[in-house]
């Protein structure tokens, strides 16, 4: 009988993709993305790779083996890609898929901030408008902005779409402008955030995205501004965001992300004008299902017919036996 190919599965992963490997694969779990749960002469049977979370150097480096990474997810920013490109290791996300969800829980979440929905239910709920009354008019409101989305790749475009039908302005800054959309375009997120009164942001944790929304952003976008992060935590300035809002520098926040989850700063929590969800954005069990069948087939497209289905744009590599590096570039 000829050996399965074998997988190590490092940490928690959603069961689905589990499922979906365990006949053909012969699967290796360990708690954590950590060399040393792992010993040497099993780690040099490891062909691939299936992880929800991070894979670092030296986990990498740890698998002699090793071919592909199939991370769960669209940002891939906790697998060092660096390391894996260096020796021909194709690491794939879970791009497209999450699109619509991620994008209508952005809409919700603009919504709420905006709005105030969350808090108009709690007045229901705790029996004060039985007591009290309606629940008092929202300074805020929808009507007349202008909306600047910061990246406007595969989910910022579904996040404008669903704008269009919002009657509100959209333009965008992205590093390079897109020829195939009618919004306007600013070469900077500088010039964006003065020229709009919403900012999303839906940008990858690069190093070029380290906390780039900060007080002088903030400040830009004004006093009836409104900042709607649904990308990665790492892009925001916490702190200076927690006091722009408690300052009046802009009007409110909606976020789904932050810098140090699942922490999230106090002075956050403490103020009323900022609208807070744990990570949500594109968890529900049929997107989930689906990043999840994307991981395994993933797996599946480069061990049997040896090139991966989305492999991240660092690694475009075709598989030879022995593994030898080959660039499609
Ligand atoms: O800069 P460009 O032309 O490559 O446009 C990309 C933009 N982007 C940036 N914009 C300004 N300054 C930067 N330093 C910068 N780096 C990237 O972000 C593009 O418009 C967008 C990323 O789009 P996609 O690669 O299609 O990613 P997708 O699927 O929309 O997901 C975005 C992120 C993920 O990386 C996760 O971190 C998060 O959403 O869930």
């Amino acid at each position: 009988m000829v050996a399965k190919t074998r997988l190590l599965v490092p940490g928690t992963i959603r069961d689905r993709v589990l499922d979906r490997l365990k006949d053909a694969f012969d699967v290796v779990r360990i708690e954590r993305a950590d060399p040393a749960l792992l010993a040497r002469s099993e780690a040099a049977s490891i062909s691939g790779v299936a992880v929800s979370g991070g894979l670092g150097a030296a986990m990498i480096e740890h698998l002699p083996s090793l071919e592909i990474i199939a991370s769960f997810g669209v940002g891939y920013d906790g697998v060092d890609v660096a390391a894996a490109a260096a020796r021909g290791i194709a690491v794939t996300n879970t791009p497209d898929v999450l699109n619509d969800e991620v994008a209508d829980t952005t809409i919700g979440l603009l919504l709420n901030t905006v709005r105030r929905l969350p808090q108009a239910e709690a007045w229901l709920r705790e029996g004060r408008w039985v007591r009290e009354g309606a629940f008092p008019l929202t300074p805020l409101s929808l009507r007349g902005r202008k909306a600047g989305i910061y990246g406007l790749g595969r989910i910022g475009m579904a996040i404008a779409e669903r704008l269009k039908g919002f009657g509100v302005g959209i333009a965008y800054h992205t590093r390079r402008p897109r020829e195939d959309v009618p919004f306007a375009y600013y070469p900077s997120l500088a010039e964006l955030a003065e020229a709009v009164d919403i900012l999303i942001a839906i940008v990858p944790k690069t190093a070029e995205t380290h906390r780039t929304i900060d007080a002088h952003i903030l400040r830009a976008l004004g006093p009836n501004g409104v900042l709607i992060n649904v990308g990665r935590g790492w892009t925001v300035d916490e702190g200076a965001l927690a006091e722009t809002l408690g300052d009046g520098v802009i009007a409110a926040a909606g976020l789904d992300v932050f810098y140090d989850e699942p922490n999230v700063p106090q002075a956050l929590l403490d103020l009323p004008n900022v609208s807070l969800l744990p990570h949500v954005a594109s968890a529900s069990v049929a997107t989930r299902d689906a990043m999840a069948d994307l991981v395994a087939d993933n797996l599946f497209a480069w061990f049997e017919r040896g090139a991966a289905l989305t492999p991240v744009p660092e690694t475009p590599f075709v598989r030879k036996a022995g593994n030898d590096l080959e660039s499609l570039r």
